[in-house]
Order: structure tokens, then C-alpha cells, then sequence
């Protein structure tokens, strides 16, 4: 396991009580807490993949949506492992989140009523989904949840959806349990729930919904057909930088409430959602408790991935090859900052539109400066997990639409070259790489040599990632191979400052 990415066992040394139902009266006045009664609430969501990104933005927002509507509690399901079920059930599904600022908040979220792991109680997973109290399945699974090929179509030959086919009353993956839970409200006459995703892919809606229909193809025509027909995938786009759970979070928390709590999360006070407007009954009041609804989240999805998510990545490979490690460090070097700057500015922003001018400056504005907030300390190292994964998503769109268009593609090659020098860095340091092609990755990585005719070709072999895209256009091929020999000659900030003082 990572460092910071797990709970921590509360320990009682200093006396103090793990937080619960119980407990919360004793807890500081500080500490703000649920503004309703959570024996009066119901479950109305499943979420998939409870992970600190979940608990730190939706069920914040549902912490909200409880204060009017009693039937928005969330039943919430790890696939596999154990550790948050482990760490929250003795606290009655209760944890802190502090929002980070000059003046932090601490509050209580209620709104998990219920904790699952499916591996061990695939029967209550199976209830819940085709309950019919449960109106919404929402998911933050990341990236290589979805099991995906490169194209972004379900890969059969992925273990898990192999296995779903031939078990589909107990799925490893979350398509067999989306399906599952829809083959089970069919055979009894009920609506499906509306499924949300609230990842971080493009298009993550009508992706999610390919994945799924393709699934319930295999499994039975008539299944599919319903769901088709039926069935709603809205788009998304969420927003909240939410920096893994560290010791310092674990100490604040006790320090501050006088109560141990195993697994606090904390973010920015920024947070955002986004979600698409369909019609479709027994959904909650998004707008009263801050969602906003909109008709063409295409837009606001696309320029999140590409301007905030793509800025991260390249702070975060660029940054880490110069020895940095936290997202503020990384803003604070003046060449690196201006890199990305001009990144945006000058490769990014063309490939976006939005509906009012000015809007993606002010945008671009907001996110450096959020990047530099002092009282956040975001590790790059966290960003730079399962790059294989993101990258196509972040960057590789944008390359792809700058080849179509004409222009450079000499900045936008400095991430990708600075991610391929990580990995041989890493595999050569023996570190693990957070990846799910972290077996290969860490191979190749100590194959490659540091110079680009020997280990490009080596890179666009790995499946998925670079060739999918951009296998067939040799002008990115060049500015590729330029970034990774200067990476390898003179440093990663020199790369950048060489690259970031070209033309447009
Ligand atoms: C980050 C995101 O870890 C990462 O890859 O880029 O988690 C980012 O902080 C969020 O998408 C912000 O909304």
C-alpha cells in the first residue's frame, strides 16, 4: 500500500473517544455537524467505490440534500477491499472532512448509512441495487475501474469482466454489478435507477452507458434492449482537489474535535458538480444544494480535464523529475509555472469552447491559483498515480485535436516525455509505480536507455496508452523524442523552458 492512501488504527493514547453516533455530543464545538436526524433517513443511492474524492464531494452535497429530502442516504460499496468498511463501520458510517484554507472548516458527514464490501456480501449488494427505494447508483471508481481498452469500449479480455460473463450473480467489476442490479429490477417490474459516473473520463456518461450495453449485449438481447430504452447515463463534471488522507490530517482532526476518527479526508473549500439534465423520474433537488443542472456538460467536462486535470499531470511528472514534491512547490518555481501557463494559454485553450469570451481565462486563472494554495499540501506523487490511465484523457485528446488543426505539438510532448522519464526512474529506483500496468511499466522502465530512437518505440507498444491516439502521426512522434533527449541531456526544466519559449 501507498503511504497516506490508507486508515490509519485509531490509537487511544491520549484517551480521546473514536468518533460515533455516541461520541459526537462530547466532540468540540468546532466541529460542525448533520443538520438532520440520521435515524429518519433512508438509502436512495448505491455508490461504487467510497474512496476520500466520494466522501469529500458527493456525499458532502448529500449531507446537504438529507437536510430536506430523508430518503438521499447512501448505501456505500467497496468492490474489493475491506479498509473502509473496516475503519467506518465502528464509527456508524461517521467521518470528518475538513475543507482547507487560511481558516479551515471540520464537519461531520452523516450521509453514509450503510457500508458494503461486494466481495464478501454479494447477496446485500444484490438487494440494495434492486431495492426499490434505491433511485441512483453513482460511482467513483477512477479511470481503470470502468475496464476499458484504449478506444474506450469494455475490453472482454479484461479478468474481471471475463469473470462477470460466466458469474453474474456475484460480478468482480462495477459493469457486472450496473448490470446485475438492472437484469434483477427488470425481472420485477421496477424502473432502473438513474447511473452516474463521476470520474474523470471524457464522456463519461455515454462511455459508462457503451460499457454497460455491451455487457448486458452478452448476457441477453432483451436485457439490453430495456436498458437502452430505459435506462439513463448522465454526464458529469465533478471538481474538488482532494489530497490523500496524511498524519497531519489524523492529528488536526483529533486536536481539533477531541475525537479519533480512522479516516478523515479533507480538500479545498472549492468544490463543483456538475450533472446533465435528463428527464428522469425520483431525482433528488440538484440545484438546492449547489449541483448545477445543464443541458451541455460536454463543454465544462472538457475544459476540467484538459485545463485542470492536464496542468496537474504535467506539474505533477515534470515536478516530481525536479526533485519537488507538492503541487504548491511545483507552482513556486518560476519556469515551471510559466510553462504550464503558456501549456494552457497556448495549446489548451484553442481546443476548448465555452459560451462566453473571457470565461476560459478566468478559469485558467482560478485553477493556478488554487494550485497555490498555501494550505494545501497535494502531493505530486498522488497525481502522478496511474498515468497509463490519465494520460490519454488529459493530454492526448488535446495533441490529437493540435495535430488536426496545424499547430506545434512541442509544449504538449514535455508531460508525456517527463511521464516516460518517471517511469524509468522509478523502476530503476525500485519504487513501486501505482498503475494497473505497473508489472509492465516497471519492466520497460528498466529497459529503456534515456534515449528516444531506443525507447520510444518500446513506450508505443504498451497497450492503450500512446498508440491508440497517436500511433500513426510521426510529427508527435518527433516532438516526443526531442523532449525525452533534452530531458535526458540537460533536465527536465531546461526541456521545459526550451519548449515553453516556442512559437505558437
Ligand atoms: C488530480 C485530480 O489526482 C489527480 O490526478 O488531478 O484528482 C484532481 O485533483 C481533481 O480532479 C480535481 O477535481
Amino acid at each position: 500500500m501507498t503511504e497516506g492512501r490508507t486508515a490509519r488504527p485509531p490509537g487511544h493514547a491520549q484517551g480521546r473517544a473514536r468518533l460515533s453516533e455516541r461520541t459526537l455530543e462530547r466532540a468540540s464545538e468546532q466541529l460542525l455537524r448533520p443538520g438532520y436526524r440520521r435515524e429518519q433517513t433512508r438509502i436512495g443511492t448505491v455508490h461504487f467505490g467510497p474512496g476520500a474524492f466520494h466522501r469529500a464531494h458527493q456525499a458532502f452535497y448529500f449531507d446537504r440534500l438529507l437536510e430536506k429530502d430523508t430518503t438521499r442516504a447512501i448505501c456505500a460499496v467497496s468492490l474489493k477491499t475491506a479498509s473502509l468498511r473496516d475503519a467506518l463501520a465502528p464509527q456508524d458510517g461517521l467521518y470528518t472532512l475538513v475543507e482547507l484554507d487560511e481558516a479551515p472548516t471540520l464537519r461531520v458527514i452523516g450521509a453514509i448509512r450503510e457500508l458494503w464490501v461486494a466481495a464478501e456480501s454479494p447477496a446485500a449488494i444484490s438487494g440494495r441495487l434492486s431495492n426499490p427505494g434505491t433511485s441512483l447508483v453513482t460511482m467513483t471508481v477512477t479511470e481503470k475501474g470502468y475496464c476499458l481498452e484504449g478506444a474506450g469500449a469494455l475490453d472482454f479480455t479484461h479478468p474481471d469482466i471475463a469473470h462477470d460473463l460466466s458469474h453474474p450473480e456475484a460480478p468482480h467489476s462495477l459493469i457486472g454489478w450496473l448490470v446485475r442490479g438492472l437484469e434483477l429490477r427488470r425481472e420485477r417490474g421496477l424502473a432502473p435507477y438513474l447511473v452516474i459516473s463521476c470520474d474523470n473520463l471524457s464522456d463519461n456518461g455515454p462511455t459508462l452507458r457503451g460499457a454497460v450495453l455491451a455487457f448486458a449485449a452478452r448476457r441477453n438481447a432483451g436485457l439490453a434492449a430495456w436498458i437502452e430504452e430505459k435506462a439513463r447515463f448522465p454526464r458529469t463534471m465533478v471538481d474538488s482537489i482532494t489530497p490523500a488522507t496524511d498524519d497531519a490530517l489524523h492529528e488536526r482532526v483529533a486536536r481539533t474535535t477531541g475525537l479519533e476518527d480512522a479516516w478523515p479526508v479533507q480538500r479545498e473549500r472549492f468544490v463543483q458538480w456538475v450533472v446533465e439534465e435528463v428527464d428522469f423520474p425520483g431525482q433528488p433537488d440538484w440545484a438546492s444544494v449547489g449541483v448545477t443542472l445543464s443541458r451541455d456538460v460536454t463543454a465544462y467536462e472538457r475544459a476540467k480535464l484538459r485545463l485542470l486535470n492536464g496542468a496537474h499531470s504535467t506539474l505533477a511528472y515534470v515536478g516530481l523529475l525536479a526533485g519537488l514534491q507538492t503541487v504548491a512547490e511545483a507552482m513556486a518555481q518560476p519556469a515551471l509555472r510559466a510553462f504550464v501557463e503558456r501549456m494552457m494559454i497556448e495549446d489548451i485553450e484553442p481546443t476548448l469552447t465555452v459560451p462566453q469570451p473571457g470565461a476560459l481565462a478566468a478559469y485558467r486563472r482560478s485553477i493556478l491559483q488554487r494550485f497555490e494554495n498555501p494550505a494545501m499540501r497535494h502531493l505530486l506523487a498522488q497525481i502522478a498515480w496511474d498515468g497509463s490511465q490519465k494520460l490519454p484523457i488529459r493530454i492526448l485528446g488535446t495533441v490529437a485535436d493540435a495535430l488536426r488543426a496545424g499547430r506545434p505539438v512541442a509544449r504538449l510532448a514535455v508531460p508525456i516525455a517527463a511521464w516516460m522519464h518517471f517511469i524509468r526512474a522509478r523502476a530503476r529506483e525500485g519504487i513501486e509505480i501505482v498503475d494497473p500496468l505497473s508489472a509492465q511499466l516497471a519492466a520497460l522502465g528498466r529497459e529503456v536507455s534515456g534515449a528516444a530512437a531506443h525507447d520510444l518505440p518500446l513506450f508505443f507498444a504498451l497497450p492503450g496508452v500512446l498508440a491508440a491516439t497517436l500511433g500513426q502521426e510521426p510529427r508527435f512522434g518527433r516532438a516526443l523524442g526531442a523532449a525525452y533527449d533534452l530531458i535526458s541531456a540537460r533536465g527536465v526544466l531546461a526541456a521545459a523552458t526550451a519548449a515553453g519559449s516556442m512559437q505558437a
